[in-house]
């Protein structure tokens, strides 16, 4: 346990020390908390503040407890153990900001108040958002308490990132390594503040790269890692080729030719992944049968239809299908009638029905993505049984969302749709718990206070996920429509119900002006983020996620101990309609709103410099939107007129009445009124707090932490007059 390790006297004089510093330091290197900017709150002092401190390497900045980030793009020396040392038990403000410091913070909160938190990730695809929770986690492994059966725990919870990453992350136009799913992930601690288990959620994996990614684009890591990495005898197994240009689902013709990135090592990578299998104790089977469907992807990928003298589809001769009867432990007829064929009811008989080319592709390109989307569901919930805490005592959580970032291409799709919604879905709840909640705290408690205003994104929020209105509802509505509705129905339904709609237009309801820059199968939505043009086309296909039954069945013979689990015999057959991933995905969400909103909440807003993944690049007008976007102006003047902190006056009398003789050590009064004696008592000045009807609120943080301190002082010292009163007994 390290809390309040470093002497009072050592703190005072680092702040004096700083303070000193300060004036001329100022200059240069900006202010470290937005609140304390004395220039009027103007979008550019932020700006240049901002700025400033980035060319200084100083990427991280405070409006109070939030913390905003901007990506360096380069290694900066900040994330050693001696830096990790040195944030460990200190307050927020005493030393310059670092994620180190927050979720130092958080720690001690969770510890002090025994009540679980999480930490909210936000920003644009490349902003940092992963890099910061694996800082997060890092610093936790290396903090907290630690014993042998801990650090095994620790161990695991730190090698779940590669392997995650790994088969969820992959090289974009935006980010070489941008996460592909959603995660959330609670860390446990027991009532000491050792790490004891964790949990892993994921969301919505953008399975459709499996089998198509954009130019410039990768497939998941860990198909490049194992073909470059994989040993040799490894491979011979697996009937893999050494060279990624070999399979078209890496290396699509003209598209996705970037199997190598200067950013990314495979080989190392792989190593790290097989490693970090170990350790969290994958069995050599389960270990096997993993790579053995990784490696049944790219079979899958090179199977090619030829059409016969009918134009249906029968297979190209291929030796692919003689690795995959072996590694997937199917016969091979039985694949090879699977993948050409389905089962169609005819007069309560089953009969068979050929495919035709493009058919029998589609369905080819079903089953990879299927392959690949429930092994890594399997994936994470094997994570999750070895990450689980066994002992059932008291534990708290501290929750870390790292999500996939706002993301506009220059051709968007259903996946951005998703992508982006989630983004508008926790921007809402950064609102409803930041600005919202704050302003309407203040006039329930019956505190003056002048609003401020913002701008509310639940109105897009609504168009998207409304009941019977909202786009994914119509979505739905048409993917109800087989054989009737298609993608541009789709498109006309939305036109007819969200026309006049503020945040929505497409061609046909555009102005002239706007029209040219639409196509006829486009529908833009203003985000809170920025305007997106999404294609429609593929929407309805990709929302069904429809696997023939008959291909089911097949996998369901496998010998593969993971495909096993993954097409369970069991699994109800499609008689009623499976949910949508649309509205799969809009539940989930509202899911992990409800366990975040249990949750007390802190933030990390990441931004991202410039466009081109550049260190010592600052592009002005790239960060002011994103600034503007991810409402911190509106955050910092809630802020700077609002107060840091508020406690109950009970919890607040109950911790410091030692402080004052009045109420030490039996207040019999009312708790505001002791409250008021107490804060009368350490000199409060009347600006730096107000007394609402339940709670006091502070002003500055530095007011509690002064208290805070004379209350260790206190602590003490009663400690060192109980020790003497009782010697010698
Ligand atoms: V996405 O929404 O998953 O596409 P993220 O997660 O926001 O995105 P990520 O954390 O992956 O972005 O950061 C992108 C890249 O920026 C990293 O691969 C690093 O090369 C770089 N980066 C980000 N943060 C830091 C940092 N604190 N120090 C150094 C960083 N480099
Ligand atoms: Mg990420």
């Amino acid at each position: 346990m390290y809390m309040y390790s470093k002497s009072l006297e050592e703190r005072c004089n680092r702040i004096l020390r700083d303070m000193e510093g300060s004036l001329t330091a100022r200059d240069r290197v900006g202010i470290q908390d937005f609140v304390l900017l004395d220039a009027y709150t103007s979008e550019s002092a932020f700006l240049d503040n901002l700025r400033k401190r980035f060319h200084e390497n100083l990427i991280y900045t405070y409006i109070g407890t939030l913390l905003v980030s901007v990506n360096p793009y380069k290694e900066l020396g900040i994330y050693t153990k001696k830096q990790m040392d040195i944030y460990m038990g200190v307050n927020l403000f005493e030393l310059p900001p670092h994620i180190y410091a927050l979720a130092d913070n958080v720690y001690r909160t969770m510890l002090t108040e025994t009540n679980n938190h999480f930490i909210l990730i936000s920003g644009e695809s490349g902003a940092g958002k992963t890099e910061a929770s694996k800082k997060i986690l890092q610093f936790y492994a290396v903090s907290c308490r630690s014993t042998k059966l801990l650090d095994n725990v620790r161990d695991r919870l730190l090698l779940s990132n590669p392997v995650l990453e790994a088969f969820g992350n992959a090289k974009t136009l935006k980010n070489d390594n941008s996460s592909r799913f959603g995660k959330y992930m609670d860390i446990q601690f027991d009532h000491a503040g050792g790490a004891v288990g964790g949990h892993i959620l994921s969301y919505l994996l953008e399975k459709s790269r499996v089998v198509h990614q954009n130019h410039g684009e990768r497939n998941f890591h860990i198909f490049y890692q194992l073909v470059e990495g994989g040993e040799e005898d490894l491979l011979r197994w697996l009937g893999l080729q050494r060279t990624c240009q070999h399979y078209s689902y890496l290396v699509q013709l003209g598209e996705g030719e970037c199997a190598k990135v200067s950013s990314i090592n495979d080989k190392s990578d792989w190593k790290t992944v097989r490693k970090a299998l170990n350790v969290i104790e994958f069995s050599e089977s389960n270990v096997e049968s993993l790579f053995a469907i990784i490696a049944s992807v790219l079979h899958l990928g090179n199977v090619t239809f030829l059409a016969d003298s009918r134009g249906y589809a029968t297979l190209n001769n291929s030796p692919e299908i003689h690795w995959l009867s072996k590694l997937l432990g199917i016969p091979a007829q039985v694949i090879q009638v699977g993948l050409t064929h389905r089962k169609i009811e005819a007069r309560s008989e089953e009969v068979l029905s050929p495919f035709t080319v493009d058919h029998a592709v589609y369905a080819r390109d079903a089953l990879a993505k299927a392959i690949y989307g429930r092994t890594f569901t399997w994936l994470v919930n094997m994570l999750n049984e070895s990450l689980a805490n066994k002992d059932s005592s008291r534990k708290t959580v501290i929750g870390l969302l790292d999500i996939y970032g706002f993301e506009v291409f220059n051709v968007n799709s259903f996946e951005q749709f998703c992508i982006n919604y989630c983004n508008e879905r926790l921007q809402q709840l950064f609102i409803q718990l930041t600005l919202k909640s704050e302003q309407d705290e203040y006039e329930i408690e019956g505190i003056e206070w002048e609003p401020v205003p913002y701008f509310n994104n639940k109105i897009i929020c609504d168009l998207v996920e409304e009941k019977f209105k909202g786009i994914i509802s119509v979505l739905d509505e048409e993917c109800l429509r087989p054989g009737e509705a298609t993608d541009m129905t789709f498109l006309e339904k939305l036109e007819e119900k969200m026309a006049g709609h503020p945040h929505f237009i497409t061609h046909k309801l555009a102005n002239q002006k706007t029209r040219k820059t639409l196509k006829r199968g486009d529908f833009r939505l203003v985000h809170y983020a920025g305007e997106v043009t999404y294609c429609v086309s593929g929407f309805l296909d990709k929302n069904n996620d429809l696997l023939y039954r008959s291909i089911k069945e097949v996998m369901r013979q496998s010998k593969n101990a993971i495909i096993q689990n993954c097409f369970p015999t069991t699994e109800p057959d499609s008689k009623k309609r499976p949910e949508t991933v649309a509205t799969q995905f809009k539940s989930s969400l509202v899911g992990l709103t409800e366990i975040l909103m249990s949750k007390e909440p802190w933030y990390v807003r990441c931004i991202k410099p410039n466009e081109s993944k550049q260190p010592g690049c600052f592009d002005d007008v790239l960060v002011r939107h994103q600034v503007k976007y991810l409402g911190l102006m509106e955050h910092l003047r809630v802020r700077r007129a609002g107060f840091a902190y508020r406690r109950r006056y009970e919890i607040f009398l109950q911790r410091y009445k030692p402080l004052c003789p009045d109420t030490w050590p039996n207040w019999k009064g009312t708790a505001i009124e002791g409250v008021e004696l107490l804060v009368r008592h350490l000199g409060y000045k009347p600006d730096e707090y107000k007394m609402g009807r339940t709670k006091i609120f502070i002003r500055h943080p530095r007011t509690l932490f002064a208290t805070e301190d004379a209350f260790e002082v206190c602590k003490h010292e009663l400690a060192t007059r109980i020790q003497a009163k009782y010697k010698g007994y």
